[in-house]
């Protein structure tokens, strides 16, 4: 009789484990998330994650009837560990969107998993142009280095640069930078005279740094990877390039809002060019700015924040527009053409090339109310990314 009860206890508690895992998988949708959270990028994978898990605060875990699940995977940005991760979120866990990618050799070593499992692949970070091309499962929430490169090439000549030299990471992103503002400095009458490149891994700035002081030119410009920004600064500084007379421009990747503050007042002045500005003046992303530090003990959002939170939104509301019903192809279609404000200001993501179009902004450091700021001073709008143009 006892043995009798139990045996029936546990098929019927079987049988409920088994229908409430049916639901679950029904009912949920499964985000993942791999970025790298430690090693070093991690400030990228710190960003992204804090502003994913506001994004899910502020609209709710729940979307068109599917219970939001966010699954975090730390890939310290090896792209041998991406790839197997996102094979077993696509595999084990069956993800239904892949999505952070805190550099480009990461993003590139997962988009032929995307293609194969037809799973739209969410690019939150990573910035080298050709990255859209890689899959027709990826869309870009980020931005891309000859996008932004592009407008700093037009500002120097017009103020006295017209010579440079250029000191970039030597991977995609940087051969980008370095590309696109040769080749329209070059366009405007300037020159570059001397292309240094630095390893991505450990790099050691001080013997570049050395050989641009001799070279005297106007101006050095600069592309490094967030969280690599403060230590160019700081050498740049130390070995007295500007007193030496050359003025340090860079993409908005070196005045990263994740360290810009902590860099001192050495960086005043430092003007470069890009997509976001945590002091970018408008309503929406003053409410953005107070909530991502309110969540996260003051922590001032950078650009890889705003890339996480937009991406979050174009999932979300591909989401809703597929009404939870559709699979990887729909959810797809649903993120090609998607329109919206952003903390950055209007970004809209290019139905043709899955790419990401938004207003690039010059700014310069200033100082406000005691802290050190990417200040806009000029904005351009609309901007393709160069590096599609037939
Ligand atoms: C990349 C581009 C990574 C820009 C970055 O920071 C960045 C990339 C980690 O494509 O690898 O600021």
């Amino acid at each position: 009789m006892k043995k009798r009860t139990f045996l029936h206890l546990a098929a019927l508690s079987a049988a409920a484990l088994a229908t409430s895992h049916a639901i679950a998988q029904d009912n949920t949708f499964k985000i993942g998330l791999i970025l790298p959270m430690t090693g070093q990028q991690a400030t990228t994978g710190r960003q992204i994650e804090a502003a994913a898990r506001l994004y899910m605060a502020q609209n709710g875990d729940t979307v068109a009837g599917k219970k939001i699940q966010l699954i975090i995977k730390d890939d310290t940005s090896l792209p041998d560990a991406t790839r197997r991760l996102a094979q077993e979120l696509v595999v084990n866990d069956k993800v239904n969107v892949l999505a952070g990618f805190g550099i480009t050799p990461s993003a590139l070593a997962t988009a032929p998993i995307a293609t194969q499992s037809k799973t739209p692949m969410v690019v939150m970070a990573a910035a080298t142009s050709s990255i859209t091309q890689a899959s027709p499962y990826v869309v870009r929430s980020s931005f891309t280095l000859p996008q932004v490169s592009v407008a700093l090439a037009d500002w120097a000549p017009k103020n006295g640069i017209k010579k440079v030299i250029t000191l970039v990471s030597d991977y995609g992103p940087g051969i980008d930078a370095e590309k696109y503002f040769k080749d329209r400095l070059t366009f405007n009458g300037g020159q570059v005279t001397e292309a240094l490149r630095v390893p991505l891994r450990n790099p050691d700035f001080a013997p570049f740094l050395q050989k641009v002081r001799d070279g005297k030119p106007d101006a050095l410009f600069v592309f490094v990877p967030s969280g690599a920004g403060a230590a160019v600064m700081k050498q740049f500084l130390e070995r007295g390039l500007d007193k030496a007379g050359i003025k340090l421009i860079a993409t908005g990747d070196v005045t990263d809002d994740d360290q810009l503050n902590d860099m001192g007042d050495g960086a005043l002045g430092v003007v470069t060019s890009h997509h976001y500005s945590a002091a970018h003046p408008s309503a929406l992303n003053k409410k953005f700015v107070e909530a991502f530090g309110k969540a996260n003990k003051g922590l001032r959002p950078n650009f890889m924040a705003v890339g996480g939170y937009d991406g979050m939104r174009v999932i979300y509301e591909a989401l809703k527009t597929t009404r939870g019903q559709g699979g990887g192809d729909a959810l797809l279609a649903a993120m090609k053409g998607q329109l919206f404000e952003s903390p950055r200001g209007k970004i809209f993501i290019d139905a043709q090339t899955r790419d990401i179009v938004q207003d690039v902004y010059l700014r310069k450091v200033e100082k406000k109310d005691g802290q050190l700021y990417n200040v806009e001073f000029d904005v351009i709008k609309d901007v393709k990314d160069p590096g599609k143009a037939k």
